[in-house]
Protein backbone atom coordinates (compact mmCIF):
# COMPACT_ATOMS: atom_id res chain seq x y z
CA UNK A 1 0.00 0.00 0.00
CA UNK A 2 2.83 2.88 0.32
CA UNK A 3 3.73 2.64 -2.87
CA UNK A 4 0.50 3.52 -3.78
CA UNK A 5 -0.24 7.22 -5.46
CA UNK A 6 -1.87 9.22 -2.13
CA UNK A 7 -3.39 12.46 -2.43
CA UNK A 8 -1.58 15.61 -1.49
CA UNK A 9 -2.60 17.92 1.23
CA UNK A 10 -2.55 20.97 0.28
CA UNK A 11 -3.12 24.23 2.86
CA UNK A 12 -3.53 27.77 2.04
CA UNK A 13 -3.17 30.10 5.32
CA UNK A 14 -3.23 34.24 5.76
CA UNK A 15 -4.74 36.40 7.91
CA UNK A 16 -8.29 37.69 7.31
CA UNK A 17 -9.08 39.72 3.97
CA UNK A 18 -5.90 37.81 2.54
CA UNK A 19 -8.09 35.84 -0.22
CA UNK A 20 -7.89 32.37 1.01
CA UNK A 21 -11.58 31.55 0.54
CA UNK A 22 -11.66 33.07 -2.70
CA UNK A 23 -7.84 31.17 -3.64
CA UNK A 24 -9.02 27.82 -2.26
CA UNK A 25 -12.52 28.25 -3.76
CA UNK A 26 -10.78 28.62 -7.41
CA UNK A 27 -7.99 26.07 -7.02
CA UNK A 28 -10.81 23.43 -6.39
CA UNK A 29 -12.38 24.61 -9.68
CA UNK A 30 -8.76 24.04 -11.34
CA UNK A 31 -8.50 20.86 -10.37
CA UNK A 32 -11.58 19.35 -11.15
CA UNK A 33 -11.29 20.93 -14.38
CA UNK A 34 -8.33 18.65 -14.85
CA UNK A 35 -10.04 15.63 -13.83
CA UNK A 36 -8.55 15.32 -9.85
CA UNK A 37 -10.06 14.04 -7.45
CA UNK A 38 -9.96 17.15 -5.16
CA UNK A 39 -12.27 18.13 -1.94
CA UNK A 40 -11.98 21.36 -0.10
CA UNK A 41 -12.08 21.32 4.10
CA UNK A 42 -12.31 24.49 6.04
CA UNK A 43 -11.61 25.05 9.37
CA UNK A 44 -12.86 26.01 11.63
CA UNK A 45 -15.53 23.38 10.16
CA UNK A 46 -18.59 25.21 11.92
CA UNK A 47 -20.56 22.06 10.82
CA UNK A 48 -19.73 19.70 13.78
CA UNK A 49 -21.00 19.63 17.39
CA UNK A 50 -17.40 21.49 18.42
CA UNK A 51 -17.32 23.63 15.27
CA UNK A 52 -21.06 25.09 16.37
CA UNK A 53 -19.46 26.26 20.12
CA UNK A 54 -16.67 27.63 17.85
CA UNK A 55 -19.23 29.37 16.13
CA UNK A 56 -21.17 30.71 19.06
CA UNK A 57 -17.42 31.93 20.53
CA UNK A 58 -16.23 33.73 17.21
CA UNK A 59 -19.97 35.76 16.33
CA UNK A 60 -21.16 35.77 20.48
CA UNK A 61 -18.40 38.43 21.96
CA UNK A 62 -20.03 38.13 25.50
CA UNK A 63 -19.70 34.01 24.99
CA UNK A 64 -17.62 33.24 27.79
CA UNK A 65 -14.58 30.90 27.30
CA UNK A 66 -10.63 31.19 28.67
CA UNK A 67 -8.18 31.50 25.78
CA UNK A 68 -6.78 27.65 26.47
CA UNK A 69 -10.58 26.12 25.96
CA UNK A 70 -10.78 28.48 22.86
CA UNK A 71 -7.55 27.46 21.73
CA UNK A 72 -8.15 23.36 22.37
CA UNK A 73 -11.45 23.65 20.50
CA UNK A 74 -10.13 24.81 17.39
CA UNK A 75 -7.45 22.06 17.83
CA UNK A 76 -10.41 19.40 18.59
CA UNK A 77 -12.02 19.99 15.59
CA UNK A 78 -9.44 19.84 13.64
CA UNK A 79 -8.61 15.88 15.52
CA UNK A 80 -12.45 15.52 14.63
CA UNK A 81 -11.49 15.07 10.95
CA UNK A 82 -7.92 13.73 11.04
CA UNK A 83 -8.91 10.54 10.53
CA UNK A 84 -10.87 11.27 7.50
CA UNK A 85 -8.30 13.25 6.14
CA UNK A 86 -6.14 10.78 6.05
CA UNK A 87 -8.11 8.17 4.45
CA UNK A 88 -9.10 10.15 1.71
CA UNK A 89 -5.35 10.76 1.32
CA UNK A 90 -4.96 7.48 1.16
CA UNK A 91 -7.48 6.65 -1.25
CA UNK A 92 -6.20 9.48 -3.93
CA UNK A 93 -7.91 12.42 -3.31
CA UNK A 94 -6.25 15.94 -2.84
CA UNK A 95 -7.64 18.03 -0.36
CA UNK A 96 -7.59 21.72 -0.01
CA UNK A 97 -7.68 23.27 3.14
CA UNK A 98 -8.49 26.51 4.31
CA UNK A 99 -6.92 27.53 7.70
CA UNK A 100 -4.98 24.74 9.62
CA UNK A 101 -2.97 24.31 12.75
CA UNK A 102 -0.82 27.36 11.90
CA UNK A 103 -4.15 29.36 12.35
CA UNK A 104 -4.88 27.87 15.36
CA UNK A 105 -1.12 28.79 16.44
CA UNK A 106 -0.72 32.18 15.34
CA UNK A 107 -4.22 33.22 16.52
CA UNK A 108 -3.90 31.86 20.54
CA UNK A 109 -0.05 32.82 20.54
CA UNK A 110 -1.07 36.32 19.59
CA UNK A 111 -2.94 36.90 22.49
CA UNK A 112 -0.06 36.11 24.92
CA UNK A 113 0.16 32.38 25.62
CA UNK A 114 2.87 29.85 25.20
CA UNK A 115 3.91 29.51 20.93
CA UNK A 116 4.95 25.96 21.94
CA UNK A 117 1.95 24.90 24.34
CA UNK A 118 -0.22 26.46 21.37
CA UNK A 119 1.37 23.84 19.29
CA UNK A 120 0.75 21.27 21.45
CA UNK A 121 -2.24 19.48 20.87
CA UNK A 122 -1.77 19.74 17.37
CA UNK A 123 1.16 17.45 17.33
CA UNK A 124 0.26 14.38 15.08
CA UNK A 125 -2.07 15.55 12.96
CA UNK A 126 -1.09 15.29 8.98
CA UNK A 127 0.85 17.82 7.99
CA UNK A 128 0.51 19.41 4.47
CA UNK A 129 2.53 18.84 1.67
CA UNK A 130 2.26 22.41 0.84
CA UNK A 131 1.58 25.65 2.61
CA UNK A 132 1.21 28.43 0.69
CA UNK A 133 0.62 31.95 3.11
CA UNK A 134 -1.42 34.35 1.53
CA UNK A 135 0.19 37.54 3.17
CA UNK A 136 -0.73 40.95 3.52
CA UNK A 137 1.85 43.68 4.19
CA UNK A 138 -0.37 46.30 3.84
CA UNK A 139 -3.64 45.62 6.07
CA UNK A 140 -5.07 49.37 4.99
CA UNK A 141 -4.90 47.70 1.14
CA UNK A 142 -8.27 45.76 2.01
CA UNK A 143 -11.28 46.49 3.32
CA UNK A 144 -14.31 44.80 4.72
CA UNK A 145 -13.64 43.08 8.06
CA UNK A 146 -16.74 41.71 9.42
CA UNK A 147 -17.33 41.92 13.07
CA UNK A 148 -16.26 38.18 14.70
CA UNK A 149 -14.48 38.01 17.42
CA UNK A 150 -10.69 38.19 15.50
CA UNK A 151 -11.29 41.30 12.78
CA UNK A 152 -9.73 43.93 14.68
CA UNK A 153 -6.64 45.55 12.58
CA UNK A 154 -4.52 45.80 16.21
CA UNK A 155 -5.03 42.37 16.09
CA UNK A 156 -4.69 41.43 12.59
CA UNK A 157 -0.65 42.70 13.17
CA UNK A 158 -0.19 40.94 16.13
CA UNK A 159 -1.61 37.49 14.30
CA UNK A 160 0.64 38.26 11.42
CA UNK A 161 3.94 38.30 13.71
CA UNK A 162 3.10 35.34 14.77
CA UNK A 163 2.81 33.19 11.43
CA UNK A 164 6.03 34.93 10.87
CA UNK A 165 7.67 32.48 13.15
CA UNK A 166 6.29 29.85 10.58
CA UNK A 167 8.50 31.62 7.50
CA UNK A 168 11.50 29.21 7.48
CA UNK A 169 9.03 25.91 7.57
CA UNK A 170 9.25 23.28 5.44
CA UNK A 171 7.29 23.18 2.61
CA UNK A 172 6.10 27.17 3.33
CA UNK A 173 5.61 29.38 0.69
CA UNK A 174 4.45 32.81 1.11
CA UNK A 175 2.22 35.06 -1.40
CA UNK A 176 2.13 38.98 -0.96
CA UNK A 177 -1.01 39.52 -2.21
CA UNK A 178 -0.91 43.44 -1.85
CA UNK A 179 -1.74 45.55 -4.86
CA UNK A 180 -1.71 41.85 -7.04
CA UNK A 181 -5.22 40.74 -9.06
CA UNK A 182 -6.98 37.69 -8.01
CA UNK A 183 -6.10 36.16 -10.89
CA UNK A 184 -2.61 36.75 -10.57
CA UNK A 185 -2.73 35.46 -7.27
CA UNK A 186 -4.39 32.50 -8.39
CA UNK A 187 -1.19 31.80 -11.42
CA UNK A 188 1.25 32.51 -8.30
CA UNK A 189 -0.89 29.75 -6.14
CA UNK A 190 -0.79 27.48 -9.03
CA UNK A 191 2.51 27.51 -10.17
CA UNK A 192 3.21 26.18 -6.87
CA UNK A 193 0.42 23.44 -6.75
CA UNK A 194 1.15 22.12 -10.29
CA UNK A 195 4.13 20.21 -9.61
CA UNK A 196 2.77 18.40 -6.90
CA UNK A 197 -0.45 17.29 -8.65
CA UNK A 198 1.49 16.60 -11.78
CA UNK A 199 3.36 13.95 -10.01
CA UNK A 200 2.38 10.67 -8.44
CA UNK A 201 3.17 11.30 -4.49
CA UNK A 202 3.72 8.02 -2.89
CA UNK A 203 5.75 9.32 0.49
CA UNK A 204 3.95 8.81 3.89
CA UNK A 205 1.68 11.30 5.05
CA UNK A 206 3.74 13.59 7.34
CA UNK A 207 2.71 14.33 10.38
CA UNK A 208 2.69 17.57 12.46
CA UNK A 209 5.59 18.08 15.24
P1 LIG B 1 -12.60 32.09 9.28
O1 LIG B 1 -12.85 33.58 9.21
O2 LIG B 1 -11.59 31.59 8.28
O3 LIG B 1 -13.87 31.28 9.31
O4 LIG B 1 -11.91 31.83 10.69
N1 LIG B 1 -8.99 30.59 14.05
C1 LIG B 1 -9.08 29.63 13.10
C2 LIG B 1 -8.39 30.35 15.27
O5 LIG B 1 -8.33 31.20 16.14
N2 LIG B 1 -7.86 29.11 15.50
C3 LIG B 1 -7.91 28.12 14.56
O6 LIG B 1 -7.42 27.00 14.81
C4 LIG B 1 -8.54 28.38 13.30
C5 LIG B 1 -8.62 27.31 12.26
C6 LIG B 1 -9.18 32.63 12.61
C7 LIG B 1 -12.53 32.25 11.86
C8 LIG B 1 -11.53 32.77 12.86
O7 LIG B 1 -11.00 31.69 13.63
C9 LIG B 1 -9.61 31.89 13.83
C10 LIG B 1 -10.34 33.48 12.24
Amino acid sequence: KSNMARGNLILIEGLDRSGKTTQTTRLVETLQRKGKEVELIKFPDRTTPIGRLINAYLVDKSFQLSDQSAHLLFSANRWELAEQIKQKLENGTNIILDRYVYSGIAYTAAKGLDFQWCKNCDIGLPKPDLIIFLNLINNETRSGFGDERYEIKSFQEKVKTQFELFFNEQNWHTIVVDHQTIEQVEDKVWKLVFPLVDHETTTPIDLFK
